[in-house]
């Protein structure tokens, strides 16, 4: 099954030129891919800066000079596009496929065809649900739910048992990301009776959307104390509209955010995000490592989860933002 595609092309070129009388760019041949290691990689999409840093740090952890060739499929956070991408890739005869899914559910079959193809599958970043977890070698990523308890830990301690009236923005509706950090604040409300929650809405992980329905609830509005946003994008457009508004940030609204990009910690700094919970994206050589791993015909362990921080006014400092990686 190994690189049939390639080897079907270099067939074909020859007949191709006799026809056409030009002579096409020579494919790679079957050699070429062989001297590289084939990495079919199905990405989320491009919908926040957490994503794109992702993407960077995959494709220079599987660069050509590493010794990879990365196909690489963006599938604009729809479920479908990677589930066709996956297929793609086993008709292509990848060596390693690596998801990253947009949502828990619905990977079975297309993994059973991986499985079937004899192609070792690596999830990264969120998590997925099968009935058979042989279906995938295994998983790196964060502790949604560990994130979702950090935030709220730092509420408890600095919001004091005043009461609070909370807007929560959602992320991807069914990613583990989401998941878990709603998790982690529907404890927190269910231990905080003086909390209450007077706003829920999926965001999409992104900031026109999260924008939008903070433009909505404040033109309906509503009084709140706190933003909940499950990631920075979605808190620079509630940011976007709370000072259109003629709001102060970190001052009429506590904000609470994830991810901790660079210019999210810039915003901790000044005050107008009171809380920022890592959720580190530079995955690349972490894969790229479990790959060589599983090369040498090492195991790597089924689950590993990635050691993340916190930050607010007390932790940020210059140095930091400048030696941050994303
Ligand atoms: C979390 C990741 C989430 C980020 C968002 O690991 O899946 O998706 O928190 C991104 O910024 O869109």
């Amino acid at each position: 099954m190994k690189h049939n595609i390639v080897r079907c092309l270099c067939l074909l070129l020859p007949v191709l030129w006799l026809l056409t009388g030009c002579a096409p760019a020579p494919a790679p041949t079957a050699e070429s891919y062989d001297d590289f290691v084939v990495v079919g990689f199905s990405q989320v999409g491009a919908e926040s800066d957490w994503r794109n840093a992702n993407t960077l740090s995959m494709q220079q952890a599987f660069s050509e000079s590493n010794g990879y060739r990365l196909i690489f499929d963006d599938a604009q956070q729809k479920q479908e596009k990677q589930i066709t991408a996956i297929r793609n890739f086993i008709h292509q005869g990848v060596d390693y496929i690596v998801l990253a899914p947009t949502t828990e559910k619905g990977w079975d079959t297309v993994l059973a065809e991986a499985k079937s193809a004899g192609i070792p599958v690596i999830i990264v970043d969120r998590m997925i649900e099968v009935e058979d977890d042989s279906l995938y070698t295994c998983w790196i990523g964060s502790d949604f739910l560990g994130e979702g308890r950090n935030a709220v830990r730092w509420m408890d301690q600095h919001l004091g048992d005043e009461p609070l009236r909370i807007v929560h923005l959602q992320g991807n509706l069914g990613s583990s990301a989401q998941l878990g950090r709603t998790a982690g604040l529907n404890e927190g409300l269910s231990t905080h009776p003086e909390w209450q929650l007077v706003y829920r809405e999926s965001g999409d992980f992104t900031q026109a959307k999260g924008q939008e329905l903070v433009e909505a609830i404040l033109a309906d509005g509503l009084d709140f104390d706190v933003i909940f946003s499950e990631n920075d994008n979605m808190t620079y457009g509630a940011i976007d509209a709370l000072k259109n508004a003629g709001l102060t940030p970190g001052k009429d609204v506590t904000i609470i955010s994830f991810d901790a990009s660079r210019h999210a910690l810039e915003l901790v700094m000044q005050g107008q995000i009171s809380y920022d919970v890592e959720c580190n994206p530079l995955h690349g050589p972490r894969v790229e490592s479990i790959i060589q791993k599983l090369r040498n015909g090492l195991s790597s362990p089924k689950l590993t989860y990635v050691q993340e921080s916190a930050f607010d006014a007390e932790n940020v400092t210059q140095s930091l933002l400048e030696e941050r990686g994303y």
